[in-house]
């Protein structure tokens, strides 16, 4: 079936998919999929058993790796399903209750375990509450209205089977959740999100990624911690619930950490687990390419002294912080850094684009055109670039005035825009009325096309030029080189051609499109 994925549409296709899910209540991912199910309205066909992945799990004593390990995977949920509203507790709760409940309820009654199941999930990962506490859970059976069910219905649940096949079946490899489908395909673990509704609706696990379906990159600012304390871990999931964290066990972790998930917002760094001077220097070098500053670290030391402050900051530290660590005092730290951070990337996103036009600015092609000139020459990819020059707009504005000459621009940068397909390609202003498009791996036959479109488009949006001699309408001249880069030379070659072609264009009465020929 195709792409269904709203509420409802399962049956009005006729499709009655069946599923067995293995899930536990403080797993992040089975909280997900229950979500998941909900929203397409699947409740009613699961067979869902819920079990124990940590049955000595205790919301007491929930130490630094239980903790580590709870915020690496909501971490990850985040990645895979960013659009899932979700809360970090500080607590892996025992479930031995909760799920004993919810199995009873849902023996007696499927569609009242399907709702208190929901609540219990949403209890923990939205409200933080410690749902291993009995009276936490008689309030929601109160909640929703449901009768606890008698020992005779608990004594009868199979309980005991569903954790020991868990357990024990080398399909499931301990994954959670585990979702088995009528057609006998099975789904170990949380996919990404696109991948996770296609078995949802077909029932079979999806072989090739679907265009588009890889994690999204996150809003949220990040957090890359290194340590083996629970409290700053603690604090930090308490104080700053909406920045997401994720915990490196030792340095090596740290680099791959930034290496595979992006370089984050922000390093804390317990001093002790550091290990050498090289690991030290190491975000010296790391800068952020987007950014091109280093990647401030906040050290955390047992150590309150000057000396331990004073070695700190000789490191490379952007702030210093001894324990024993005050909640707010951290929040406070951690926000300034953070802070800092986000008007950097702001600052950083203005200072390329062109005040008028919206699109990228000079400064930002100038960069691009080094940074794909110098790609090109490795890959030996050819790089091909559009001069773009609206035709007599000194006589727009002398008809229209100054400020319809402005608005014209702006109309001419989106249209331009919208003619561009590849994700590489760059558009920028050039000066006054004058445009460039870069566009990288095309060669002059592929240039000349997207020449073509956006001249024509130009001209389709019928952006009226009375005092023009060449059409009633705005229209551009454009010139198009296209060359294979090569270390020896400049790559301001690739714009001196374009800008000879572009002349060429004014020169054979504009509105057209011309192409840099070596005998030009
Ligand atoms: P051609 O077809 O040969 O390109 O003729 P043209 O009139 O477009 O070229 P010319 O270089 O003679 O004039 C460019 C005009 O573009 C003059 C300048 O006032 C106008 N211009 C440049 N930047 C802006 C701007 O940001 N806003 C407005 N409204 N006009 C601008
Ligand atoms: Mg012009």
């Amino acid at each position: 079936m195709g792409n269904a994925s709203r509420a409802g549409e399962q049956v009005e296709d006729g499709v009655n998919r069946q599923f067995t899910i293995f899930a536990d209540f403080n797993c992040p991912f089975s909280f997900a999929l229950n979500e998941r199910l909900h929203a397409m309205d699947l409740d009613a066909r699961v067979d869902f058993r819920c079990i124990q992945q940590f049955p000595s799990a205790s919301s007491d004593a929930t130490d630094f790796d239980t903790l580590a390990r709870l915020v690496g995977e909501v971490a990850e949920l985040r990645r895979k399903l960013p659009s899932m509203p979700i809360n970090l507790p500080v607590f892996r709760p025992n479930t031995a209750a909760a799920a004993e409940l919810a199995n009873a309820v849902s023996a007696v009654d499927p569609a009242q375990g399907s709702r208190l199941r929901r609540r219990i999930f949403r209890a923990l990962w939205i409200d933080g509450e410690d749902i291993s506490r009995p009276e936490l859970l008689q309030s929601l059976l109160d909640d929703l209205d449901i009768e606890a069910p008698g020992k005779g219905a608990r004594r009868a649940l199979k309980c005991g089977d569903w954790q020991r096949e868990w357990e024990e079946s080398p399909e499931f490899g301990h994954g959670m959740p585990i979702v088995i489908s009528d057609v006998g395909e099975t789904l170990v673990g949380l996919p990404l999100e696109s991948e996770l509704d296609v078995f949802l609706e077909s029932g079979s696990v999806v072989s090739e990624r679907t265009p588009g379906g890889g994690p999204r990159p996150s809003e949220r600012q990040r957090i890359l911690l290194l340590d083996d304390g629970v409290d700053c871990l603690r604090m930090l999931i308490e104080q700053l619930p909406e920045v997401q964290i994720e915990v490196a066990a030792d340095f090596p972790g740290l680099v791959a950490a930034a290496v595979n998930n992006g370089v984050p917002d922000l390093v804390l760094a317990n001093m002790s687990l550091l290990g050498g001077v090289d690991n030290v220097d190491w975000w010296r070098d790391s800068s952020d390419s987007e950014l091109d500053v280093a990647l401030p670290v906040i050290f955390l030391s047992d150590d309150a002294s000057t000396e331990a402050e004073v070695a700190a900051f000789d490191a490379g530290a952007a702030d210093f912080l001894a324990r024993p660590l005050h909640p707010k005092v951290l929040r406070a730290r951690v926000n300034t850094h953070l802070r800092a951070r986000r008007t950097q990337q702001q600052l950083k996103k203005i200072a390329r684009i062109d005040a008028l036009t919206s699109v990228s600015n000079r400064r930002e092609f100038d960069l691009r055109l080094i940074s794909e000139w110098g790609r090109g020459a490795r890959s030996e990819h050819s790089l091909a670039l559009l001069m773009i020059d609206v035709d007599l707009f000194k006589q727009y504005n002398d008809h229209y005035g100054h400020l319809r000459g402005d608005d014209c621009l702006v109309k001419v940068a989106q249209v331009l825009s919208g003619c561009l397909q590849r994700a590489g390609d760059l558009i920028a202003r050039y000066g006054g009325e004058e445009f460039v498009v870069l566009l990288p791996g095309v060669e002059l036959e592929g240039a000349m096309r997207v020449a073509e479109a956006c001249r024509a488009a130009v001209f389709e949006a019928r952006l009226v030029h009375d005092s023009s001699t060449v059409s009633p309408y705005v229209t551009v001249s454009v010139g198009v080189a296209a060359m294979q880069p090569i270390y020896e030379k400049s790559c301001t070659l690739l714009v001196e051609q374009a800008d000879v072609a572009l002349y060429q264009a004014k020169q054979d009465g504009r509105n057209c499109v011309r192409l840099f020929a070596a005998d030009d």
